[in-house]
């Protein structure tokens, strides 16, 4: 511990989270409990209880009755989005508390952290708005007789499953449009980063959010999250993971209630480097969009498809900017790449390097772990030489792992970067608009941007193309997404007579 120099300290002890039913939050008892070790430090952080299938029951018999009996979708938007708005106020307030919580669960970087928790608190003020402007349509002119409505209704019941490499964020690009849209809520979080989601439930309740309305059910994805997908109770469920849990939520809800889904799954992401681009700026966005979060981002630029006369000189100065990122100790404020989150995550980026070294590409760096004395740290890597057949040019690696693929004219960039069953997110990087509309129109992806990368925010939505996923959070569209459409004919005077 003393190698590392801490801002904050670590916790004496692993702090007790339990979980959230109704309002209130529930000690885990005599449950099984599981103890999250901070991935950077190697000491146990947080405890959270192992919920049982009668713990999700209740769970979801809370939000029910929350949202059959109208205590939130009978408000108005405006009492909703006062709601919404101290929320924010709140999370802005308690950003240190919740990003330090983040930070020893996740490992990472304690600044990234807070920067992260701040953007949230936008999202709810950004969502606040939306609950007031939700709105349909009419038609007026369909006769006389006859006036025609387009109303939106909430969903109902809203399961979230969220991962572990943006608790927080991930949750908080859902929640607030979720409940701007009048509908209620049981999450359950990454068994490996809880905590930060019983916060959230906690703040929401301080800010006037009607108890039932957020639940928090934390625990495994193969019990708790495979019975969210099964379970009856449940109207919709938004799921953000690997497509191969995906698939299974897809099978399970059509076993069950035919509950609707938004998938947010995997992406192998490319970064589509003209050499016209100002090729300072490229280097540093393609080394910010590999290494922002440790690589663990679905929407991380890991495709690097560099036109093929700049293709090594850009390679050293993407190489030559990530010598001088700062890893290290996630608690402290310079760092700005941290661990790697969960144990199985390290062993499967290690594995992924092994290959692209038996696979025969060029390792320009990195190359594997990094000792920092404890904690589990891989070097940011890049591989050259690689083929499109590679394993690493196709899987999603989930880490700091990036591959160069060259190209000489703009069709094969286009067809290298559609080289993919993902279609999450893509960048482009070059001074010539004609290139950048093409590249921009013709790429398969949900997310796409033009001399940058990773940006975001409340107004745009977040979603894939092919096997990245169902529907768009965020923005208009993701307030959308959770209201079902109710058509409504409205006759006006006497009726014309069906039987004489
Ligand atoms: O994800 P899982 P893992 C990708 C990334 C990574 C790989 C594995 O490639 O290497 O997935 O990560 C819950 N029914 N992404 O194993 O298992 C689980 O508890 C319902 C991309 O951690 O998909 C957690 O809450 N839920 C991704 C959530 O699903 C289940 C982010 C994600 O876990 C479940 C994370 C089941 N049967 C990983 N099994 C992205 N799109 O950002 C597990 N879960």
């Amino acid at each position: 511990m003393d190698q590392i120099s801490t801002r904050q300290s670590l916790p004496a002890e692993p702090r007790d989270f339990g979980f959230y039913v109704d309002g209130a939050r529930v000690p885990a008892a005599e449950r099984a409990v599981f103890i999250r070790h901070s991935p950077a430090h190697d000491v146990p952080v947080t405890r959270i209880p192992k919920c049982t299938e009668g713990d999700l029951d209740m769970a979801v018999d809370a939000a029910r009755r929350a949202f059959d009996d109208r205590r939130w979708s009978g408000l108005s938007g405006q009492a909703r989005a006062a709601v919404l708005l101290k929320a924010g106020a709140l999370i802005r307030a308690r950003a240190e508390e919740i990003a330090y919580w983040e930070t020893l669960e996740n490992g990472k970087p304690i600044a990234q952290a807070r920067g992260e928790v701040l953007g949230c608190a936008d999202m709810y003020e950004y969502a606040s708005g939306l609950a007031r402007s939700l709105h349909g349509d009419s038609f007026n002119n369909l006769g006389d007789g006859m006036m025609g409505l387009v109303t939106r209704e909430p969903v109902g019941v809203v399961g979230i499953i969220t991962p572990w490499n943006f608790p927080f964020l991930i949750l908080c690009e859902r929640v607030p449009y979720i409940l701007a849209s009048g509908c209620t809520i049981v999450v359950k979080p990454s068994e490996m980063t809880s905590a930060t989601s019983l916060i959230l439930a906690q703040i929401l309740t301080e800010a006037g959010l009607p108890d039932g309305c957020m639940n928090v059910v934390t625990g495994s994805g193969s019990t708790i999250g495979q019975a969210m997908a099964e379970h009856p109770r449940i109207d919709m469920l938004s799921f953000t993971g690997s497509t191969a849990v995906g698939r299974r939520v897809v099978e399970a809800a059509g076993r069950s209630n035919f509950k609707k889904l938004g998938l947010e799954l995997g992406g192998k992401n490319p970064q589509v480097v003209f050499a016209d681009a100002d090729l300072e700026d490229a280097a540093d966005g393609v080394a910010f969009g590999i290494a922002f979060n440790t690589g663990q981002c679905c929407v991380s630029g890991s495709r690097l498809i560099v036109e093929r006369s700049v293709a090594d000189r850009f390679a050293e100065m993407v190489r030559d900017k990530l010598a001088k990122a700062v890893t290290g100790d996630p608690l402290d404020e310079a760092t700005q790449i941290g661990a790697i989150t969960t144990e199985a995550q390290n062993r499967t980026i290690l594995s992924y390097i092994e290959k692209g070294k038996e696979e025969g590409a060029r390792l320009i760096c990195g190359g594997g772990a990094l000792d920092m004395g404890q904690g589990q740290y891989i070097a940011p890597t890049i591989f050259g030489d690689v083929t499109a057949e590679m394993v690493i040019a196709r899987d999603e690696i989930f880490g700091p792992v990036l591959t160069i693929l060259p190209f000489d004219t703009l069709d094969e960039a286009i067809a290298i970067a559609n080289d993919t069953d993902y279609g999450l997110a893509a960048s482009v990087w070059t001074k010539d608009i004609d290139k950048a509309l093409v590249v921009t129109r013709r790429v398969q992806a949900g997310r796409f941007w033009v001399n940058c990368t990773l940006a975001g925010g409340p107004e745009l939505p977040l979603g894939g193309f092919k096997q990245s996923g169902w529907g768009r959070e965020a923005g208009k569209y993701g307030v959308e997404e959770y209201t079902q459409i109710k058509s409504v004919h409205i006759e006006i005077g006497k009726r014309r007579p069906w039987i004489a």
